[in-house]
């Protein structure tokens, strides 16, 4: 059973990750209880060890923002028109990203994108995508803090990776991804800008 699952909700737990070679391991603590609020001993921040920031990751969780839905289309140009004319969404960066064999175009809503993709060549993951299912929500991307740093906590889960370490990704990020498989059905992708 991986550490988050032995989980008690009624405790802080830490979970102690790597973060590449030669660099020390960095905690992530889960805050706890759950039910704090229902308490007279006031809430549980009082009672936990003061924690430096250079080795607590996160306190409140990993996930810092939903940085983009990534929808899969055939045509990007009939994809961006449909949301400029309906939504009046517009693009805000352009890219062709060579070793994922897409063309994206990211359509900004407030602090997040609508991120429209479409293969630039046969063996895309897209293209692959759209033969099988059609067009559709291909991934979702959440915003983290620290790609490696979230990345270990998947791996600390026992969950399949795509990439074992974080890698370039479009717009200047780093990102990784995460297996369907093991995400109840949703490719991730995790996101540090
Ligand atoms: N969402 C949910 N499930 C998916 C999926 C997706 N996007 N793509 C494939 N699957 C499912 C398939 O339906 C299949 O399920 P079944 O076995 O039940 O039929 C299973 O996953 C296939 O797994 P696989 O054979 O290991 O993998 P595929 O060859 O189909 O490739 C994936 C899927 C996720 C491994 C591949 O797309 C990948 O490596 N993606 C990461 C990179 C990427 O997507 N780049 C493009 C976006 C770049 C960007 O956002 O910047
Ligand atoms: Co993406």
């Amino acid at each position: 059973m991986s550490p988050l699952q032995r989980r008690n909700p009624h405790e802080d737990d830490e979970l102690f990750v790597e973060t590449g070679a030669g660099a020390p391991p960095r905690k992530i603590v889960i805050r706890g209880p759950l039910d704090a609020g229902a308490t007279t001993d006031g809430p549980a921040d009082d009672e936990a060890e003061p924690q430096s920031d250079e080795e607590t990751a996160a306190v409140d969780g990993l996930l810092t923002e939903i940085d983009h839905v990534a929808i899969a289309v055939n045509d990007l140009g009939e994809a961006i028109d449909y949301y400029r004319e309906t939504f009046g969404a517009i693009v805000d960066h352009r890219e062709v990203v060579e070793s994922d064999g897409v063309e994206e175009a990211l359509l900004k809503v407030a602090e997040s994108y609508i991120q429209l993709l479409t293969p630039t060549r046969d063996d895309s993951p897209v293209a692959k995508y759209l033969a099988k299912k059609g067009e559709g929500l291909h991934h979702i991307g959440y915003r983290v803090d620290d790609c490696a740093v979230a990345l270990e906590a998947v791996k600390a889960q026992g969950g399949r990776v795509l990439d074992e370490a974080p890698r370039p990704g479009s717009r200047g990020t780093t990102v990784a991804f995460i297996h369907p498989k093991t995400a109840f059905g949703t490719l991730i992708e995790l996101v540090q800008e």
